[in-house]
């Protein structure tokens, strides 16, 4: 007799691995070479169990204006030092272009004041960090989906990399800037945002003035602050360390999903 699978323990197996990873703070990194392989194979084993099991186009929870957390934790990057987000800053960000490139059709290139004419979504939502704590915000920003068709996506364009503007770990081969990467089913999820505004007020700097990103399915280091630029590719192995992620790039899983 052959037993049925029994997907629900496989499941918990498989939650129960990547749980134990993000348990390591998001400033501790996985030296370990054989914690690494474990890593990898929990990452391909949850990514197949959250392909089977979750809707990747269903909302993300959203709350009231009383659940908005009085001190959401800002959290990596808080002030960026990096000489043109300084200069940026100094200048209240009037110079400051979001470029849109890669393999799209029609380059954009738009301010902040065009950024707010686009099509926008305000959602109150939670932020869940790798290193165990939650905030909750509410977020006002230009939707991403409308924003590539406008670009025109070329056929051939799989995900989307967000390069910030913010080096987090200084390196040699300057692999050390914040960037991160999302596929289209993510960036076309209606609550995927650039958000400018943070609590009804333009977005504070430690949470990544002037734009970042909320991926609302996802944990807190997909939300790429200081953004700067958002490149369509076919594939992510030639930027960074390859893996589509600063913290991706340290041992962390590409989908993060919550
Ligand atoms: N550019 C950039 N984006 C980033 C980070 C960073 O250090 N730099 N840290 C990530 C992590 S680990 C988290 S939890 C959130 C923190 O966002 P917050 O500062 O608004 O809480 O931003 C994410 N996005
Ligand atoms: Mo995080």
């Amino acid at each position: 007799m052959t037993r049925p699978l029994n997907r629900r323990g496989w499941l918990t197996a498989a939650g129960a691995s990547a749980a134990g990873l993000w348990l390591a703070a998001c400033n501790k990194l996985t030296e370990d070479p054989k914690s690494a392989a474990v890593l990898k194979s929990a990452e391909g084993l949850t990514r197949r169990a959250q392909r089977l099991v979750i809707d990747r186009k269903a909302l993300a929870r959203e709350f009231a204006p009383a659940d908005i957390s009085a001190d959401f934790k800002p959290n990596g990057s808080t002030n960026p030092s990096d000489a043109d987000y300084v200069a940026h800053l100094a200048k209240g960000f009037a110079d400051y272009r979001l470029v849109v490139d890669g393999l799209v059709e029609h380059p954009l290139s738009l301010s902040l004041a065009d950024l707010r004419q686009q099509p926008a979504r305000t959602q109150i939502t939670r932020h869940d960090c790798v290193e165990g704590w939650s905030s909750i915000g509410k977020w006002t920003g230009a939707r991403l989906g409308p924003l590539l068709d406008q670009a025109k996506l070329k056929p051939n364009a799989r995900y989307i990399v967000l390069h910030c503007a913010d080096t987090l770990e200084e390196t040699l081969d300057g692999t050390g800037q914040y960037y991160e990467s999302i596929d289209l089913i993510d960036a076309y999820h209606p609550q995927t945002l650039l958000a400018y505004a943070m609590n009804d007020a333009p977005l504070p700097v430690a949470h990544g003035a002037p734009l970042r990103l909320r991926v609302e399915r996802q944990l807190g280091y997909k939300q790429a602050k200081y953004v700067m630029r958002l490149e369509a590719v076919s594939d992510f192995a030639h930027i960074g360390r390859g893996n589509g992620g600063f913290w991706e790039d340290r041992g962390y899983e590409w989908y993060a999903g919550i």
